[in-house]
């Protein structure tokens, strides 16, 4: 597809995907684009696999570091991770193949705040960046890049990185083109400004990324679609969380602490993320806004039903279906989203002044509102901490959901204490199972107890979390926070001993 690459002087440097992975080498950090299945590098993550499979079946190390926006796909994190060709990856992963690597040992996993990847690298707290791979939408004649269905790091990535491979996929709409913004504003301390954003719709930067022409090594030329995973139908445990929840937001905007638009939402990725959105749907709020990171499925139907007014993120995370309305509808949408870098998506300065509503899945809440989004008995990674900490921080109100079981009822989402801990008590406001609601909006730590324990617990463990906040109330060596240290993981222990919480 010649048209997608407008400028001569860069058509010139297409080339296979094999001869591109060939620049890069063994040892060096590569800074790929892609945010939740969004946008990433299809063609040359494969090759680079294969020549690592073939350098070791020779009996040669070989291994890069791979810096990404979020989750990638199959093609990139799955190819490589197969290929054990990843020493080293940061800031966000989803795939299940590298997810057993990191559980295994095998390789090294950064997880961090996505809005602090691109301050980070720019401070070179994370060393020198060797090569960027970014998938595009297209090239102008002037040589801007159109970006693709993510923005992530890639304006970072291109301007960090020696070396630059581009991907362009013509399976990406043409008509992402103008839809993107691209802050090109920002400096470090001391120089550092305030960021001129204050609405959701506002635009502060460019459509396009800006790119030294010299240090485009090469570009190749594919058709992919994104990961695109399907949606579960909300299930009932989904659809009592949506309902608790549409009734929070109705309570709070009767008591004039929400105006009847709500504020801009931000929605977490999976499920019941999803089926919250599909619950706004039916409620009675108009000209809502969306400052978030992903705009998915839900997202994409309250823009069509026109109550959700306009939607900020950084990428989409759509399934095949709506990935396919939306590519066949582009034109009527387009005026109404904005992808932005997650630096700014996530901003905790932009968040803070937007007066976001966060509303973030869980893995385990404790009694006391530690909230543990990331570790399966306080070692297992199962994600990362994604966006979730800048919006928790910053929020107007954060919200954290979750069904009240895991694993058949096998485990209990609320338990004595988190394994591990990503939203300390003070960052986590509101807390919601299909139980019920626990509002601890200025309540103590044994006030927030007594809520979570009686609201948001499954009946088979209610009892003995109540046992066990009554008995810590009795024993523990200080009455602020009452804990039993000795018992309080045995949950978590039971469960890796016997496969069950349950006593
Ligand atoms: O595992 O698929 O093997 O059965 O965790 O759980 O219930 O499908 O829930 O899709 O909403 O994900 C926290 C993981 C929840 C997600 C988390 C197991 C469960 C299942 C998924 P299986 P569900 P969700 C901004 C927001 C961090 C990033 C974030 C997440 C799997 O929300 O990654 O918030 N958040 N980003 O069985 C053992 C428990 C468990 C458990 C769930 N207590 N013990 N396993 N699971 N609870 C957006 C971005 O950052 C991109």
């Amino acid at each position: 597809d010649q048209k997608r690459i407008g400028c001569d002087r860069l058509r010139a440097k297409v080339t296979s995907a094999e001869a591109a992975a060939a620049f890069i080498g063994s040892g060096s950090t590569v800074g790929m684009s892609g945010f939740t299945g969004s946008g990433y590098p299809k063609a040359v993550p494969l090759a680079l696999a294969a020549r690592i499979e073939a350098e070791h079946a020779a009996g040669k190390p070989f291994h890069v570091r791979v810096w990404t926006g979020a989750s990638t796909g199959p093609e990139l994190d799955g190819a490589l991770a197969k290929a054990d060709g990843i020493e080293f990856r940061l800031p966000y992963n989803s795939d299940p193949i590298m997810r057993e690597k990191i559980n295994r040992g095998e390789m090294e996993y950064f997880d961090m705040h996505l809005s602090q990847v691109a301050p980070m690298a720019w401070q070179g707290f994370l060393g020198p960046l060797d090569t960027a791979v970014i998938e595009v939408a297209g090239v102008r004649p002037d040589g801007a890049l159109i970006p693709s269905s993510s923005v992530g790091n890639n304006k970072t990535w291109l301007e960090r990185a020696r070396q630059v491979i581009l991907e362009v996929n013509n399976w990406q709409n043409a008509a992402l083109e103008g839809m993107h913004d691209v802050y090109y504003g920002a400096a470090l301390p001391p120089n550092r400004t305030p960021i001129p954003l204050v609405r959701p719709d506002d635009r502060i930067g460019e459509p396009y990324f800006r790119c030294d022409p010299d240090k485009i090594v090469a570009i190749v030329e594919t058709h992919g679609p994104d990961r695109n995973l399907p949606f579960a139908q909300p299930d009932d445990a989904a659809r009592a969380i949506a309902g608790h929840l549409v009734d929070f937001f109705r309570h709070e905007v009767a008591r004039g602490r929400l105006p009847a638009s709500l504020l801009p939402l931000q929605s977490g990725v999976g499920n019941i993320a999803n089926a919250v959105l599909a619950g706004l749907l039916e409620s009675p709020f108009e000209n809502m806004t969306a400052y978030t990171e992903v705009i998915q499925d839900g997202m994409l139907d309250l823009l069509a039903s026109g109550k959700l007014r306009m939607a900020s993120a950084t990428a989409f995370s759509l399934s095949p279906g709506a990935a396919a309305a939306l590519n066949a509808d582009m034109a009527r949408f387009h005026d109404k989203m904005i992808l932005r870098p997650q630096e700014i998506s996530n901003h905790p300065e932009l968040i803070r002044r937007l007066g976001c509503i966060a509303m973030n899945g869980l893995i385990e809440a404790d009694i006391y509102g530690n909230v543990n989004s990331t570790h399966i008995m306080g070692s297992r990674i199962q994600n990362g901490i994604g966006g979730s900490g800048d919006f928790a921080r910053n929020a107007y109100v954060s919200i954290f959901m979750t069904p009240s079981l895991a694993k058949g009822g096998k485990i209990s989402a609320i338990v004595p204490q988190a394994s591990h801990v990503d939203h300390i008590t003070q960052d986590v406001q509101v807390l919601v199972t299909e139980q019920g609601l626990a509002d601890l909006r200025g309540l103590s730590p044994k006030q927030r107890a007594k809520a979570i324990i009686e609201n948001c617990s499954h009946p088979n463990y209610r009892p003995a979390l109540a046992d066990y906040f009554r008995r810590a109330k009795e024993h523990s060596y200080g009455q602020q926070s009452p804990s039993l240290p000795g018992e309080a993981l045995s949950w978590h222990q039971r469960f890796i001993e016997t496969g069950s919480m349950l006593a």
